[in-house]
């Protein structure tokens, strides 16, 4: 059971996007990748989502991810960087964040901070980016960076004795306050070259990729591939892309699995599904978990959970009840139609309820052994990042808490588990938190 990270073994479970308490429906799907880089090693990153976008949100909080960051959905004092809209300024940002002022170590930084450290692959220093800087009008927005060099240096006191050579420029803008050497340096290439090639991709790749991890399937790693192989369109992808199975349902759905479905449907789905599982085994628990269980009120999938309560019945029922629902028809798509995570069974697939004017729609079957059941019960309810927060809790007690156990006496050096402890009894979920030392939520208390 050991070593069953989630990302690890539900390597196609899309991420979250920060902002999922609102429950507004999100244009959003794209599965979780590995972690590729550093670049924000260290830094944890609160995206204030005003302004920005949900869908632009998700890429950025997906980048820090895959980026070696940490992206928090709530703003505290241990966070390194708060990220706002370019059109936002620090009133505005004091306002959303609802305190008076900064704390001492965090830095309120625009959004175009978070676009250069990504295209500069690396952790830029945030002065150039930042609101809290008084001395210069308003920390410089990078599409507008030239303009608003321009009109530093006019607002510089001239001197006469100053030369017009660039490097002299250079030294001399340094000297104006809030100009910094990186901000020399961008002011010295615009003086060379009357242009700042920093700025040229911006603006062009980011909606394009992110139409591309719009694609259920595609990560930022697949959309980057794209891009530098010239496709800039859906049409490029359809027509000169090389895609696998998955990539080409994502596309072929693309519109609807980009949808949030309403609540009503969803219960329409688990309906569906618990009655064909109960055509398998009259026994089965079947419970609809996920965005659903919490109460929303728009689901981007259905996340099914079944498991049977003598706890061995469960084993032969996940082909059944597939191939029950493929063959009336109800599932119309297969994502990953068979993932094994211990002795879980996990389907990631599309269906459609029948009748006109029905749309596909995302479903995850989840079928668990009883003794897992409240942990799987649990994962599966969410949200991810309840989820990491009852992990990270579990942590600092010595235990570790899955989708298939709470263990005690766990073993770690340097955060690397070197025990792996021993699984505690939790026939509910209500067992999990009480050996954890912490107050039951209700599923619909869980969106943090
Ligand atoms: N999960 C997790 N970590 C992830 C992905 C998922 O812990 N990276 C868990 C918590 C989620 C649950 O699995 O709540 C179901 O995953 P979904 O991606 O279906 O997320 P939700 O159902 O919460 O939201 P949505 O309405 O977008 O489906
Ligand atoms: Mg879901
Ligand atoms: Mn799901």
């Amino acid at each position: 059971m050991e070593g069953h990270g989630i990302l690890k073994a539900f390597p196609k479970v899309k991420r979250r996007r920060p902002d999922e308490a609102k429950d507004a429906p999100s244009p959003k799907r794209a599965p979780a990748e590995p972690i590729t880089d550093t670049i924000f090693k260290g830094a944890t990153v609160y995206i204030v989502p005003a302004g920005i976008g949900k869908t632009r949100c998700d890429i950025f909080h997906r980048q820090i991810i895959q980026n070696g960051g940490q992206s928090v959905s709530i703003f505290s004092p241990s966070c390194t960087h708060v990220v706002v809209d370019d059109s936002v300024d620090c009133k505005r940002a004091l306002r959303l964040l609802k305190v008076e002022k900064m704390p001492p170590d965090v830095q309120l930084v625009k959004c175009t901070w978070l676009s250069a450290c990504i295209s500069e692959k690396r952790l830029l220093e945030s002065e150039d980016y930042s609101l809290l800087l008084k001395s210069l009008p308003t920390a410089p927005a990078l599409e507008s960076e030239e303009t608003e060099i321009a009109q530093v240096l006019e607002e510089a006191p001239q001197d006469p004795l100053v030369p017009t050579q660039v490097d002299i420029t250079e030294r001399e803008a340094c000297k104006i306050p809030g100009i910094g050497k990186r901000m020399a340096d961008k002011i010295k290439e615009i003086m060379e070259s009357g242009h700042l090639r920093k700025l040229d991709h911006i603006g062009e790749e980011v909606p394009v990729l992110e139409m591309f991890t719009n694609i259920w399937g595609a990560g930022a790693k697949t959309a980057q591939m794209w891009y530098q192989q010239g496709f800039r369109t859906l049409k490029d992808i359809r027509t000169k892309a090389v895609l696998n199975q998955t990539l080409r349902i994502g596309l072929k759905h693309y519109d609807d699995l980009l949808e949030r479905m309403p609540r009503s449907e969803a219960a329409a789905i688990e309906k569906t599904v618990k009655e064909a599982a109960h055509n398998v085994d009259e026994q089965l628990v079947v419970f609809a978990c996920g965005s659903y269980r919490r109460g929303k009120t728009t689901c981007g999938d259905v996340d099914v959970l079944i498991t049977h309560p003598d706890g061995e019945s469960h084993k032969g029922v996940f082909s059944k009840l597939l191939h029950l629902l493929h063959q009336t028809g109800f599932l119309t798509d297969d994502l990953v139609s068979h993932e094994e995570n211990g002795e879980q069974k996990k389907y990631m697939g599309i269906c459609r309820l029948p009748g006109p004017l029905q749309r596909h729609r995302r479903l995850d079957i989840i079928v668990v052994p009883y003794a897992e059941f409240a942990c799987a019960l649990l994962y599966f309810t969410g949200s991810a990042h309840f989820n990491r927060s009852m992990r990270a809790l579990a942590k600092t007690k010595g235990m570790s808490l899955s989708e298939h156990s709470l263990n005690c006496h766990v073993v770690r050096q340097r955060g690397v588990k070197l025990v792996a402890g021993t699984p505690l009894h939790t026939p509910t979920e209500k067992d999990v938190f009480k050996q954890l030392g912490v107050p039951y939520r209700e599923p619909h208390e869980r969106d943090w």
